[in-house]
């Protein structure tokens, strides 16, 4: 761990311009105050890039990036769908703000938010190596993106301290048979779905959910797919891991 921000470190050193990617459904938890604080420091001019935007609705995008961009300049983009990443190299270049010669982007962020993606995205081709497995990127990697912009592609960081499970489960670092308590990340995963957009659980899953609580949320997921121990009572740890599953997936949009 530690030589993942010794290596985000020399990131930061070389390049010109920092990107921090993060995921779309949920910034401020993929925020990463270590990387941040370091590109201050570096006094690095950095562009916050909302990834995964296909995930996400129209609305809470632009409040996000309205939010964020009294932080640093913010642009929302889909590595998936490879929309807005005419508005990233213009926002590099502009950030940037060098005159002449090449510039050195590095991109930085989580494991799988989408760091390889980002640049395979704005580059037009499969150049950097990705996987829905995370803390896919081991190296660092130099992918010129023509135009002018080089990105230098970098390990995932998780800063010590920040390492619990839930936020694991979430951004998908672990997949949900490597999680201690599925069920614990589950339910974060339905309570965050069920305040923001909670009829895509229920379309996906066949349910109605009226006033329920996180827990009886998942029982309801159970029951519908049939995930059933003896005595008909409700296999939670089966639900919790297909919920989790179907999150990491991307077919729950917030
Ligand atoms: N829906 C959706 N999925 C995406 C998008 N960008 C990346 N992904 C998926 O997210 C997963 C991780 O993408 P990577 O580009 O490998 O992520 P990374 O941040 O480089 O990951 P590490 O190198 O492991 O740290 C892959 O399964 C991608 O297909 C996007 O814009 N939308
Ligand atoms: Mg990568």
């Amino acid at each position: 761990m530690a030589n993942y921000l010794r290596m985000s470190k020399d990131v930061i050193k070389k390049a010109d311009v920092l990107l921090e990617v993060l995921d779309a459904r949920f910034p401020d938890e993929t925020r990463n105050n270590a990387i941040e604080r370091d590109i201050i420091r570096a006094k690095k001019p950095f562009i916050i890039v909302l990834n995964k935007s296909d995930l996400v609705s129209r609305d809470s995008l632009e409040k996000t990036k309205s939010r964020l961009s009294k932080i640093a300049p913010t642009v929302f983009v889909s590595s998936k769908d490879m929309s807005g990443t005419t508005i990233l190299r213009h926002k590099i270049l502009e950030t940037a703000n060098i005159k002449g010669r090449e510039i050195l982007v590095g991109s930085l962020g989580y494991p799988n938010t989408g760091k390889s993606s980002v640049i395979n995205a704005v580059t037009g081709r499969h150049r950097a190596g990705t996987s829905s497995i995370s803390g896919y990127t081991k190296g660092v990697q130099l992918v010129n993106a023509g135009s002018r912009i080089k990105f230098i592609d970098a390990p995932g960081v998780i800063p010590f301290g920040e390492n619990d499970e839930h936020i694991q489960g979430l951004l998908s670092v672990r997949d949900a048979t490597h999680l201690k308590d599925p069920i614990g990340v589950a339910m974060t995963i339905i309570k965050k779905i069920c305040t923001e957009n909670k009829t895509v659980l229920e379309s996906l899953y066949h349910i109605t959910i009226a006033e329920h609580d996180s827990y009886e949320v998942l029982e309801l997921i159970g029951r519908q797919s049939n995930f059933l121990k003896k005595k008909a009572e409700v296999d939670e740890a089966r639900a919790a891991v297909k919920v989790i599953n179907d999150w990491q997936k991307g077919l729950l949009m917030v």
